[in-house]
């Protein structure tokens, strides 16, 4: 049980009421991406950040011990040193005792649950939060502050920060199934996520061109499933290299990714998508489809026409064991099973799924639902919900299923539709959050695309994301409360090498991380201005990004 720091909540609050006369432009500093809701001037000197600080933290509160090891990683990358990390007992602690620490603890005086404040004066740089999620946001801000500022040594003037996200949900996505990234890959871009603030990593794991996650049961998943013999040179243009592709996690590594997410405050949703984009599994147990095969582990991009047959018991009963595998492996509340793209052309033309349909009393046009439905329920059995992309609200299924919108296409309306039908929805709108579409400008002759690598079309560019509309003030407050959050996503058809995905990335996902964090944007200069701080970190960290 974590116990709260009353006495400790007044004393700051008391402090914080007392604001000292310092230039706004000092506090500059603070201003980093995404932006703190509240940043005011504090009490007493500016705090010098010099290698005489040590990073305190209360030790009856788990994780905190692992938020004083980050932030001292991240002072030793930006400064040259590491701050020594120290245990404290809280009830020693008193803000007005001169030292020269760094304080991580949890405070009453915080209530968003992954809220923080931030108090600095001449002895102490107090980090609080409402949990240790919160102390964590804190110890970013204080990370990208850090890398604000030129002078050394660094100076951080008094001030008190507040600051929560308006959005719980705050996500990447990446698709490891056109093209496989690596573990050490993987945990660089879950590095990235949190130094955006971001609490989801939606790992897509299966599709057409590659299953990626070893299954014990079904072990030809990735020994047939995770190869192809070759992919499709360019947009689909019919030639291939020939060269053989493949690649897989095993259990152990995706428990690997789990828990190196868990540490840094993230949820791990993985993805098996079905019915549809299922060939590498069909390729692999052909007897799950309507023909029987033969399949091929497909090396093009592009809608596939083969699909699981619904009305063969043992398409079930595969996809229960494939989810309760993944759910022995990943704690996520959320396990998202697709749903997208599905043609109906085999169920339509197979007497199996025919005999099923008339069983049921149901037409092709609600089969697929049916299918949704049956998931679902084994899913909630234990104890987890389903994600779906919007296509599983084509047909009736249960208000309890949570729908990822990626259908930009459909515009405020789709975003509405979603919203108002009573289930919860995250904005994943292709045509602002699909980072794998061209981040430049579009001219009316395509010429804007020379200077990009090869993408699949015309996306948005950061702009066009920190200005983008969720509707939050225009839903009404019962529907709005139904949009948990945003994420964008990267496919990976063109984006064979994790530089590539890092480009796509960056710097999009800081503007992302602006809209996940802030209801009201309105200062796109001042984010240009910010967003330096940012690229010192991508520097740093050897990441590539687009130029800005
Ligand atoms: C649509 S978004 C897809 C993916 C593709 C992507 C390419 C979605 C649910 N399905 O299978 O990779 O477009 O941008």
């Amino acid at each position: 049980m974590i116990r709260r720091l009353t006495l400790l909540a007044l004393c700051l609050a008391s402090l914080a009421c007392a604001a000292a006369q310092i230039d706004a432009a000092a506090l500059d500093c603070y201003r980093v991406v995404p932006l703190p809701h509240s940043i005011r001037a504090g009490q007493g000197g500016a705090f010098v950040l010099d290698s005489t600080v040590m990073i305190r933290y209360d030790d009856r509160v788990a994780g905190m011990e692992r938020n004083a090891g980050f932030l001292s990683e991240y002072i030793g990358e930006l400064l040259g040193f590491t701050p020594i990390v120290r245990p404290m007992s809280m009830r020693d602690f008193h803000p007005q005792t001169r030292r020269h620490d760094i304080v991580l603890a949890l405070s009453d005086s915080v209530t968003a649950p992954e809220g923080y404040r931030i108090m600095v004066n001449d002895h102490v740089v107090f980090i609080a939060g409402a949990t240790p999620q919160g102390v964590f946001y804190g110890v970013q801000t204080l990370r990208k502050t850090v890398a604000r500022v030129a002078s050394r040594p660094v100076t951080l003037p008094a001030v008190v920060i507040d600051d929560a996200p308006a959005y719980g949900y705050r996500g990447m996505h990446l698709d490891c199934s056109r093209h496989f990234f690596d573990v050490d890959f993987v945990k660089k871009y879950i590095d990235l996520l949190a130094m955006h603030n971001m609490n989801v990593f939606h790992w897509h794991l299966s599709d057409d061109q590659g299953w990626r996650l070893e299954i014990k049961k079904y072990p030809r998943l990735t020994q047939v499933g995770s190869q192809r013999s070759g992919t499709v040179v360019g947009h689909n243009v019919g030639i291939y290299d020939n060269t053989p592709y493949g690649g897989y996690y095993t259990q152990a590594e995706a428990l690997d990714i789990v828990d190196y997410a868990r540490e840094r405050f993230i949820t791990v949703i993985p993805e098996i998508d079905m019915p549809g984009h299922m060939l590498a599994a069909l390729a692999s147990y052909p007897e799950l489809g309507c023909t029987g095969g033969p399949y091929q582990v497909w090396r093009s991009w592009g809608v596939s026409l083969d699909v699981l047959c619904l009305g063969n018991d043992r398409t079930l009963q595969f996809c229960e064991d494939v989810l309760s595998e993944v759910m022995e492996i990943f704690p996520s509340p959320y396990i998202h099973i697709g749903g997208d793209e599905t043609p109906r052309d085999r169920w339509k033309a197979c007497p199996r799924d025919q005999a099923a349909m008339a069983r049921l009393g149901i037409d092709v046009n609600h089969y697929q639902a049916h299918f949704t439905t049956e998931i679902e329920r084994f899913i909630n059995r234990h104890g987890r919900k389903i994600i779906g992309w919007d296509e599983i609200l084509e047909g009736d299924i249960n208000p309890s299923a949570t729908v990822m919108y990626w259908r930009g296409w459909l515009g405020d309306e789709g975003i509405r539709r979603a919203a108002r039908s009573g289930h919860d929805v995250v904005l994943v709108p292709n045509n602002y959050l699909y980072f794998d579409y061209y981040q430049v400008p579009e001219t009316d002759d395509r010429r804007y695309i020379y200077s990009e690598p090869l993408l699949i079309g015309p996306g948005a560019t950061m702009e066009q994301i920190y200005g983008m509309r969720t509707l939050a003030d225009e839903l009404d407050p019962e529907s709005r409360s139904h949009v948990l959050g945003m994420q964008a996503n990267i496919w990976t058809e063109y984006i064979y090498c994790p530089e590539l995905v890092e480009y796509q990335a960056l710097p999009r996902m800081a503007a992302l991380a602006e809209v996940q964090w802030n209801m009201e944007r309105n200062d796109y200069p001042g984010f240009l201005s910010r967003l330096t701080g940012m690229r010192h970190l991508y520097q740093l960290h050897n990441y590539r990004f687009h130029p800005w």
